[in-house]
């Protein structure tokens, strides 16, 4: 439940975070059916006033061919892959542009460094969710408030925004020293109300003191800077779309001859990250990996599809009995 008041004054941070000025122009290529492309990039544009050259797809020729008339993008990290691969991104396609900022998905460093040798700009990385809007973000420039702490820095998230309390916390609830992982929880005007008809949900993803714990695992430099560094839910970042492995294994689980299953997320060129299906057999049962992917994609939405199927004889498992998905993860990570 996100209300008006969360939207707008996160807007308005964000309208002067970003320096949004008269005669920026949006390129947007996102869906409008998340956060991302919806709120902060239509409504950022919204608030200033701004023109939006509004693109049906994400087509990266497309993209190159508009790109003079704009001053603003925003992408998932997969766009920005997708713009390297096209020998046309360079200075000169992208001359009159202020400002790349990527989100959604963690940006490779690589993909960060070689951007800038490109194209001369240096991508802004923001972090944020759907229950918050955005959360931190790299400055827009030197700022007095930051000191010398005034660069982008790639594999960082950047600050806080201004309102936004941003703590890192052991579990058992104690706040943690600078440089230390722990689990990331927020407070600020723009954080939800909580999940629509689900209180118990609500009540488990607050602390005591009103701050939502946001899943995500991370520290907080001694200079400042937010670094995410994993997550706590088990959750794939896909091509920036969330994919949760439990429903995937529910749908595998119900596929004739399917004992069982397991969804890890691996890495992945284009997509930052991809599902793998790991499926055990009943005894006796002849299950084929590519009628269960083929079976899957009635199913689910194509994105939540996993990309490669393996039918084995056992999953790892801890001493407790738990499917170790760290060491699927290792596993099918390298098998391309
Ligand atoms: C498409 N496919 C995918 C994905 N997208 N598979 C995994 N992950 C994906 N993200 C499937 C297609 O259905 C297709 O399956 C195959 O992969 C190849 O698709 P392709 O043509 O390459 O895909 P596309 O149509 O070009 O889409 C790729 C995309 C898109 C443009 C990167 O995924 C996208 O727009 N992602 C952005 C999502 C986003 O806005 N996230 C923000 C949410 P087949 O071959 O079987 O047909 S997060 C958010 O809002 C928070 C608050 C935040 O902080 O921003």
């Amino acid at each position: 439940m996100l209300s008006h008041g969360n939207l707008l004054s996160n807007a308005r941070v964000l309208k002067d975070y970003w320096a949004w000025q008269p005669g920026d122009v949006l390129m947007h290529v996102l869906p409008i059916f998340h956060v991302h492309g919806l709120f902060v990039a239509v409504h950022g544009a919204l608030l200033n006033g701004s023109k939006m050259i509004w693109m049906a797809k994400f087509e990266p020729r497309q993209v190159l061919q508009k790109l003079p008339e704009a001053t603003v993008f925003m992408g998932v990290p997969t766009l920005y892959v997708r713009l390297l691969a096209e020998p046309g991104l360079d200075r000169q396609a992208t001359r009159n542009m202020r400002l790349f900022i990527a989100g959604s998905a963690p940006l490779l460093i690589e993909t960060f460094r070689e951007w800038q040798t490109r194209t001369g700009h240096t991508i802004l990385e923001r972090y944020g969710m759907s229950e918050t809007a955005m959360l931190t973000s790299n400055p827009y420039a030197p700022d007095a408030r930051y000191g010398n702490q005034s660069e982008r820095r790639g594999g960082t998230v950047g600050f806080p925004l201004p309102g936004v309390q941003l703590r890192v916390q052991d579990d058992a609830g104690t706040s943690l020293p600078a440089g230390q992982v722990g689990g990331i929880q927020v407070k600020g005007p723009n954080v939800f109300a909580g999940y629509w008809r689900m209180p118990e949900k609500t009540r488990e993803e607050f602390t005591a003191d009103g701050f939502f714990k946001t899943g995500d695992v991370g520290r907080i430099d001694s200079d400042g800077y937010v670094t995410i560094v994993g997550r706590s839910k088990d959750l794939i970042i896909s091509g920036g779309y969330n994919v949760y492995p439990a429903e995937i294994e529910g749908y595998i689980n119900t596929l004739p001859g399917v004992a069982e299953s397991a969804v890890v997320g691996v890495p992945d060129v284009d997509f930052g990250e991809v599902g793998v299906a790991v499926v055990i057999a009943k005894p006796g049962a002849q299950v084929d990996a590519a009628k269960i992917l083929a079976a899957l994609k009635t199913m689910l939405a194509n994105f939540k599809v996993p990309k490669r199927c393996y039918v084995v004889q056992e999953l790892p498992r801890n001493a407790m009995g738990k499917v170790q998905k760290n060491l699927l993860r290792s596993h099918y990570g390298s098998e391309t």
